[in-house]
């Protein structure tokens, strides 16, 4: 059975566990820890990055991007539309989501591998007007949510749910439309809530 590295809070992972559930294809979860990465990790990623997806054949596939555009190929097309428009609409949906977690993710690092008095403000000003900004055009819009979803919807609900988990109370108001989308995405697709971000 192919194998996915990942860890409980990892908003990446999160995304690849849920695509590959929705997409009906069997994993087991290799839960990996990063800070101090093991030579066998180093081995499948040398980049020491979560997720990383391990086939049959013992081919490793990262990052989480490439993973999406694989187990929608080997899926025949469960996790992106055909239609050019609409696939590049899911791919955009999808960078976005994933590049609000880029900007979470480096604001949680430069407090958890720096020491305080280092903290640069300016840094973490810049990576949180970044996910500001592309939670607020999510808001005014937020992508409908019909039966057949794609990979693009999955990493935003994956990507609502690490914010939650970092940033509590910091990223909602003003942002109802978001919530109730992530809370009807939970209702339609509550076999996918298991892998949401949560503490490890
Ligand atoms: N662009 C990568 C980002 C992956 C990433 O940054 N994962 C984090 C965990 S959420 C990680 O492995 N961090 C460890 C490190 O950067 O050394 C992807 O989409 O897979």
């Amino acid at each position: 059975m192919p194998k996915i590295r990942c860890s409980p809070p990892s908003p990446y992972s999160a995304k690849v566990r849920m695509s590959a559930k929705y997409a009906g294809i069997d994993f087991e979860s290799a839960i990996t820890v990063t800070d101090q990465p093991s030579a066998d990790f180093l081995a499948d990623n040398p980049l020491g990055k979560i997720p990383v997806f391990i086939t049959d054949e013992g081919e490793s596939i990262y990052d989480s991007r490439a993973i999406t555009q694989y187990l929608n190929r080997i899926s025949r097309n469960a996790l992106f539309p055909r239609n050019a428009a609409k696939r590049t609409e899911a791919e955009r949906l999808e960078a976005l989501a994933d590049g609000i977690c880029d900007a979470l993710l480096a604001h949680v690092y430069e407090r958890r591998y720096r020491p305080e008095e280092m903290w640069q403000q300016s840094w973490l000003d810049l990576q949180w007007g970044k996910a500001m900004r592309g939670l607020d055009i999510l808001n005014d819009t937020p992508p409908k949510l019909p039966k057949k979803i794609t990979a693009g919807h999955i990493a935003l609900r994956a990507c609502l749910a690490y914010a939650s988990l970092r940033f509590e109370g910091k990223w909602e108001r003003g942002r109802s439309k978001l919530t109730r989308w992530a809370k009807r995405f939970d209702d339609k697709f509550p076999e996918l809530t298991a892998f949401l971000p949560r503490s490890s």
